[in-house]
């Protein structure tokens, strides 16, 4: 008989834990029960899974009891809170917020790059920030393939990765540009709909942002390489969902575009979209809704003799966040790292 596990998603009625709830679904990942839970606001709402209709649980101390895994989505504090009592409880947590993603001892994991750090777990897996992912996965194989000593990106971040909230932000604010009504804004510190905010999370010392700082670390975790130089600058733009990026890398030895793309066709989680004479390269429109990472505009850097630039594209809610962390539960059963209670 095959085995069947226990899950808890924290953060159930958000972005990301809507998104888990659907993934698990999908990927027919061997639920036996399922316990969506939120805050307290949340009590009465249900949460459709397979053919039930669940109701939403109000979390607690106590909400882990009997379950083998939860996946939290419901922000940095709530994982600190709650995710040191889900791991008593007998849980493996696969946490989706900063809390943990930098404790040495938690590894930071996508699957398609550094799949065996899963072992050295100790009942907390971090999901990496969403920006961090597509980047590593298209750049694990040529990192593999020549090394990478310098990454300078930019990016276009979706409203989704904020949150629900910023979703409808948006969209009222283009609803209220285009027919003269009165623009608002409450999430971010300036209006989104129509612009682009260099700002994504809060200000550090050094005048970069944590989600800068989050590339940067959160890149030499992953690759287990703190001699990589990454430098990032990261945009809120007025797009719903996908992440967009333009990466320059500087290789250890030289590549040449077509053997960049040689090496992307057959990576796992890539899809290269390359054909600039037909108009094609990746889309956030396009990538939305699917779990690749797509890569296009491979060429070289006029101004760099070992200079790659690229245009990295994901879901950011699907590859950024609730795919991964299904994902790294399906390696946790794979691997026989997941026991049941
Ligand atoms: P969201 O749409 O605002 O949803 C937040 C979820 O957390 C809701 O289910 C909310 O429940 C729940 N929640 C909030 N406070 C709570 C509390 N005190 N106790 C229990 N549940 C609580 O946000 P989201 O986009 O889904 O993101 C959630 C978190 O995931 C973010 O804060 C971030 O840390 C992380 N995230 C990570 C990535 C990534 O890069 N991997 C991407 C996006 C988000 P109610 O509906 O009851 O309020
Ligand atoms: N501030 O998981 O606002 O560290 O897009 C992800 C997304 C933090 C995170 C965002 C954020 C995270 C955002």
């Amino acid at each position: 008989m095959s085995k069947k596990y226990k899950v808890a998603v924290a953060g159930a009625t958000g972005a990301v834990g809507r998104e888990m709830v659907k993934i698990l679904e999908e990927r027919d990942f061997p639920v036996e029960t399922l316990k969506p839970l939120a805050s307290s606001r949340s009590i009465g709402r249900k949460i459709e899974f397979r053919d039930q209709e669940i109701p939403v649980e109000a979390l607690d101390t106590d909400s882990f009891k009997g379950f083998d895994l939860a996946l939290f989505s419901a922000g940095a504090s709530v994982s600190k809170e709650f995710a040191p009592y889900a791991v008593k409880s007998g849980c493996v947590v696969v946490d989706n917020s900063s809390a943990f993603r930098m404790e040495s001892h938690i590894p930071l994991v996508v699957p398609e790059v550094n799949p065996k750090a899963l072992k050295s777990h100790s009942g907390i897996i971090a999901n990496p920030n969403c920006s961090t992912i597509q980047m590593v996965v298209a750049l694990k194989p040529i990192y593999d393939a020549v090394g990478i000593e310098r990454i300078v990106v930019s990016t276009y971040q979706a409203v989704s990765g904020t949150g629900q909230k910023a979703i409808e932000e948006l969209a009222d604010q283009t609803k209220a540009l285009l027919s003269g009504g009165e623009v608002k804004n409450k999430v971010y510190p300036h209006r989104i709909a129509f612009n682009c905010l260099p700002h994504i999370d809060a200000f550090l010392d050094n005048d970069y942002t944590k989600e800068e700082m989050k590339m940067v670390n959160e890149t030499r975790k992953i690759l287990s390489d703190d001699s990589i130089m990454v430098s990032a600058t990261t945009v809120r733009v007025p797009v719903f969902y996908s992440h967009s990026e333009a990466v320059w890398i500087e290789t250890g030895k030289k590549i040449i575009p077509e053997e960049v793309r040689r090496l992307l066709k057959k990576a796992p989680g890539v899809s290269v979209l390359d054909d600039p004479s037909r108009n094609e390269y990746p889309l956030a429109t396009n990538a939305a809704g699917k779990n690749d990472t797509f890569v296009g505009r491979i060429r070289e850097d006029i101004s760099c003799e070992r200079g790659i630039v690229m245009w990295i594209v994901s879901d950011n809610v699907r590859k950024g966040a609730a795919l991964n962390a299904v994902q790294i539960g399906e390696a946790l059963t794979d691997k026989g790292l997941l026991k049941i209670s």
